[in-house]
């Protein structure tokens, strides 16, 4: 329980939203994704990206609006495939984009978080053979050293790599896609095993790499953290019980734990979390129970993994602080993300109360975008007309904002 209603934020708490260039800039022409949802490979690609939601050219206006409805911090990524359109050619038109964009955010009172690298490649990265084939560490550092007029002055935050679990996890995917290979009916194939070794490489090196050219940006990564549970079931022994976790332990291991745990030491750990995953006593996920609520996304109603990943990250991580870089819930009833978010917030303070290292909340996402495949399942605090583009913050954004303002949870 937490001792301290109504907790203030401590000072320099970071409360912002969250977004990808990938899913709201629109025209990503240049990348891996925009490949992908054009090749007819999956029928998992319902539409392709296309305009997304402009962000590209109407930043300004999404800042403006995070900026009056309270938020003091916004996470954004920078897109390689913008900045390095072909192997070493570098645009200095794109730089200063992002440039601009980051100057834009301190007008307005937001601190940047810059995001390095969200899911998208250049094009010419992936079909020189990803993150698996040799020297990917050292284009991406390249990549980061000439991207550096972006971060190293006005942004405290610096994210190498957005979920670099799922990244593995999508690997895996391509290779079942590409090869025939067979997919688990519930919860996330095993991240391929060549990927995760070299984004952890990817990751240490560009750490070093944002830390040399700005030594004063605060840097790290952000992991899908896999709130792996046993399924709950009849009154266990203590010995079914440590089996029952030692399954879900094993589920979450490879998924999630491997890349909490090479972030031991980093300025900060990201903690994204959304929901959790039941595990058999065979370590395999289960699908989501019958009469669970569930999300656009399909995925199960449970705001309390926010705490259980706060928590847990934080034994796994000793003394690194934690940011929460994502958290939300697709949904087209607004009252659900208000009480998903309330409820993930109780656990946040709570685990906080606990003495969980927490230094920031950042939603997902900012606007409602494109969620790698679909527009359907709306994650935003703000609606977007896929026509027009105007933008209509919903009663969550003013809510969430308030708290921003306020510098109060309300528990
Ligand atoms: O939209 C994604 C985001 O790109 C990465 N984290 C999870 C979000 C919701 O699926």
């Amino acid at each position: 329980m937490n001792p301290n209603p109504n907790p203030t934020l401590p000072d320099g708490f970071l409360w912002g939203a969250s977004t990808a260039a990938h899913q709201i800039e629109g025209g990503n022409t240049n990348s891996d994704w925009w490949y992908l949802e054009h090749s007819g490979l999956t029928d998992r690609i319902k539409e392709p990206s296309g305009d997304a939601c402009d962000s590209y050219h109407r930043w300004r206006e999404d800042m403006d609006l995070l900026a009056r409805l309270g938020f003091t911090d916004y996470r954004f990524s920078i897109e390689w495939a913008r900045i390095e359109p072909a192997p070493g050619e570098f645009s200095q038109a794109a730089i200063a984009h992002y440039r601009r964009m980051v100057e834009g955010a301190q007008e307005r009172g937001l601190r940047p978080m810059v995001t390095l690298h969200h899911f998208t490649n250049p094009l010419w990265f992936e079909q020189r053979g990803g993150w698996t084939a040799a020297g990917s560490d050292e284009l991406f550092a390249r990549y980061i050293e000439a991207a550096a007029p972006v971060f190293a002055s006005g942004v405290d935050h610096v994210c190498t790599v957005n979920e670099p679990n799922m990244v593995a996890v999508m690997a895996a995917f391509r290779t079942a896609l590409t090869s025939g290979g067979d997919l688990p009916p519930a919860g996330l194939p095993l991240p391929d095993a060549a990927t995760t070794d070299a984004l952890v490489r990817a990751h240490r090196r560009a750490f070093d790499t944002v830390k040399s050219l700005a030594p004063h940006v605060s840097t790290g990564w952000s992991v899908a953290n896999q709130v792996a549970q046993p399924v709950p079931g009849p009154e266990r022994t203590a010995a079914e019980q440590a089996a029952a976790e030692s399954a879900a332990a094993e589920y979450r291991h490879p998924r999630s734990d491997v890349f909490l745990e090479a972030a031991r030491g980093d300025d900060w750990l990201g903690v994204q979390s959304y929901t959790r995953t039941l595990v058999g006593p065979d370590g395999c996920a289960l699908p989501v129970p019958a009469d669970a609520e569930r999300t656009l996304t399909g995925w199960e109603f449970y705001p309390e993994a926010l705490s259980h990943a706060l928590r847990r990250t934080a034994a796994l991580a000793p003394g690194t602080p934690l940011i929460v870089t994502e958290n939300g819930i697709a949904t087209a009833d607004d009252t659900r993300r208000i009480a998903y978010t309330g409820a993930a917030l109780r656990g946040m303070a709570e685990a906080m109360a606990d003495g969980v290292d927490v230094r920031g909340y950042f939603h997902w996402s900012a606007l409602d975008n494109y969620e790698w495949g679909s527009y359907s399942p709306t994650f935003g605090l703000i609606a977007v007309d896929r026509t027009t583009f105007v933008r209509t913050p919903k009663p969550s954004a003013a809510w969430l904002g308030a708290i921003g303002r306020s510098r109060t949870l309300p528990y």
